[in-house]
């Protein structure tokens, strides 16, 4: 059975974001391809996203006028988004385990081409996600004059391409209160540490003088994350940007906080190990 979205307790949102990961591990194993880390580390915002009461959403009517959209500007993450819409109820999750096979709707970057039910638009190409979730909020606040919300989330090192800071500047500009981005701020990258390969920081600073409303938080902690949506959906005037601390590869020991985890998967005996910490 799917997961309701109501707003459970961060205990049981805990509880979904260990199936979130062990279905990451169960669908990686089998496509001996894909990214890990990123998917592993940010398990907890997407079940606090999803099945914590803070996305409007009908996975029986994934494309119901009015309702808010989720945009993975950091495309490679999709392991992530794919388990939890099949643990939201968008499709079933058996097809998990067609991860990146040909023909499956299920590829290596999300495409909306594919018509999986619950993606909204393609990615993977970095920084070009951010511009098409502050599109969709600015036609959604202008034009369809709803009260539709649209999250998005980077990675960063994603943070290092420059349109992400075009978005930002118009997301700001135009006041884009419907907007909130999640930045996954696990400090890792393909090949290295990101203050090593390109510094980012100070990131709340920076968000701060575009004129975002910034909130910091464990983004390894369900109740911090779902007092974070709480007060981005409060703020009214500006865009919000959460900037959620994680670690990459969180829950799978040999893997957490480990960049060289990026871009693998893991091998039949590293994923039995996986699922046994997993619970
Ligand atoms: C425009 C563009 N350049 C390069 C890449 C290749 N690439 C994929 S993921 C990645 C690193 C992204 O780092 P981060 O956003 O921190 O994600 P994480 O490592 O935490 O998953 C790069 C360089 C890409 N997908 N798009």
């Amino acid at each position: 059975m799917p997961f309701t979205n109501e707003r459970h307790s961060p205990e049981k949102l805990d509880e979904i974001a260990r199936e979130i990961r062990r279905d990451i591990i169960r669908s990686l194993v089998v496509a001996k391809s894909g990214h890990s880390g990123g998917p592993l580390g940010s398990a907890d915002i997407f079940a606090v996203l999803y099945m914590g009461g803070v996305m409007n959403y009908d996975p029986h009517d994934p494309a119901k006028p009015g309702r808010d959209r989720f945009i993975l500007s950091a495309g490679h993450m999709c392991p992530v988004l794919y388990a939890t819409l099949a643990n939201a109820g968008f499709f079933p999750k058996s097809e998990l385990l067609t991860l990146r096979k040909f023909g499956s709707r299920l590829q290596g970057h999300p495409g909306r081409d594919m018509h999986l039910p619950g993606i909204e638009s393609s990615t993977g190409s970095l920084g070009q996600g951010l511009s098409i979730a502050v599109g969709m909020a600015l036609s959604d606040k202008l034009v369809d004059r709803n009260d539709a919300r649209v999250y998005a989330l980077t990675g960063d090192g994603e943070l290092q391409e420059g349109s992400i800071w075009e978005a930002v500047m118009s997301a700001a500009h135009y006041g884009l209160d419907n907007f909130c981005m999640i930045v996954d701020n696990n400090d890792c990258q393909i090949d290295g540490r990101v203050p090593d390969v390109m510094n980012i920081y100070p990131l709340q600073k920076k968000f701060e003088s575009f004129n975002f409303h910034v909130i910091e938080c464990d983004g390894n902690n369900t109740a911090e994350l779902l007092a974070a949506f709480d007060e981005a959906k409060a703020t009214k005037g500006k865009p919000s940007c959460i900037i959620a601390r994680t670690y990459m590869g969180n829950g799978v020991s040999f893997m957490q906080d480990k960049y060289e985890w990026h871009g693998k998967p893991p091998s039949e005996d590293q994923a039995k190990v996986a699922l046994e910490e997993l619970g």
